[in-house]
């Protein structure tokens, strides 16, 4: 499924239908009084979040959205029919703004909420609303209310438990497939992965956690610089981080600057985020060139007071004791915030 995460559109409310001008004419009753009915209400427009959908490729196109109009009313006093609703299914974690004013009318976090994005307008009164004792005939009716119409910005941000970061090609899709069920491409070469993939972490007896590869981050990358600025936003509401690191490429690489270099990227992108909790790891421990380093980048991290998780997504080494370890810190993330 291709992964959009933004998406301008615009929505119409139907219209009320008109009020109806009309008199009685039936035998034995020569001058039958005004019977001209209401006309029906406009249909609304309504967002509803759905928790089974993770992208707004469906608001690419088309752009336009409109509910249905109320019809007009009738003579024997029939009041039209009201325009349907118009419900349009959006990815819980849906951020809406009106697009003119940028205001953030709604955030539709949770499955099934609904919010109504524009209201249809009134039926027209028909001319039997209008009679009185001293004007029996009315000739007037009234026409319906337009419907509301706006132009509205659709902003996905993911709702997953846990965001996995680090360098290109350090690994993140491996253990993402390692640990889930999400099947990403791998590949050995940078900017393998070009949208955030999702996957689920189930564990027996658990309640199972949204993880995502986010892809893309590079130094640079809060000010527009490679694909992440985009995805950036999806980090923001995870609880936790595994930030992910590789030093396989040799003594050029190192870990604790490159571990510096990301966080400073998203703190430039959001000084919030630095606040997030992240466990550090060390992948591609199965390679003896970065096994025989591991030691000492672990006394490194220790001094600034993390604990260092050695891992190979390949083999599944320290895998399982990782997983571990972000379960319980979800849960006790979680508890504190409930
Ligand atoms: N030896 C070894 N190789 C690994 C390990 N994990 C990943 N790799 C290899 O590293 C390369 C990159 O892996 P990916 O999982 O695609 O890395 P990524 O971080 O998702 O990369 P991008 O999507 O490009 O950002 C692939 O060739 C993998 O086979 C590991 O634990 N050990
Ligand atoms: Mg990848």
């Amino acid at each position: 499924m291709k992964f959009v995460d933004e998406a301008r559109i615009h929505v119409k409310a139907g219209d009320g239908g008109n009020g109806c001008v009309s008199f009685r004419r039936e035998r034995f009753i020569p001058r039958g009084g005004p019977d001209g009915g209401d006309g029906g209400k406009g249909g609304d427009v309504i967002l509803q979040a759905d928790a089974q959908l993770s992208t707004l490729l469906d608001f690419t196109y088309p752009k336009q959205f409109r509910a249905q109009r109320g019809s007009h009313g009738k003579g024997k006093d029939q009041t039209g029919r009201n325009g349907e609703d118009l419900i349009l299914r959006i990815p819980a974690g849906t951020l809406v703004r009106d697009d003119q004013t940028e205001e953030l009318l709604q955030d539709l976090l949770l499955e099934g909420q609904r919010f109504a994005v524009a209201e249809g307008g009134q039926g027209g009164r028909g001319n039997a609303r209008f009679a009185t004792s001293t004007l029996r005939a009315p000739r007037r009716a009234e026409k319906g209310e337009k419907g509301q119409e706006r132009w509205l910005r659709l902003e996905l941000k993911l709702l997953a438990d846990v965001g996995l970061i680090g360098y290109p090609n350090v690994g993140k899709s491996t253990l993402l497939s390692k640990i889930s069920s999400a099947r990403p491409k791998i590949a050995d070469y940078p900017f393998t992965t070009l949208v955030p993939n999702l996957g689920v972490i189930n564990r027996e007896d658990h309640q199972p956690y949204v993880i995502a590869d986010i892809p893309g981050l590079i130094e640079g990358a809060s000010k527009g610089a490679g694909i992440g600025l985009t995805f950036l936003r999806h980090v923001e509401r995870t609880r936790l981080i595994i930030h992910l690191l590789d030093i396989s490429e040799g003594a050029s690489r190192d870990a604790v600057r490159d571990f510096h270099a990301l966080n400073h990227e998203l703190k430039a992108y959001d000084p919030s985020l630095q606040e997030k909790k992240q466990l550090v790891v060390l992948n591609k421990i199965d390679l003896p060139s970065v096994r025989e380093r591991a030691t000492n980048i672990e006394s490194q991290f220790g001094k600034m007071g993390y604990r260092l998780y050695l891992i190979s997504g390949q083999t599944g080494e320290g895998v399982e004791e990782l997983v571990e370890t972000v379960f319980r810190q979800v849960d006790l993330i979680k508890s504190n915030f409930s």
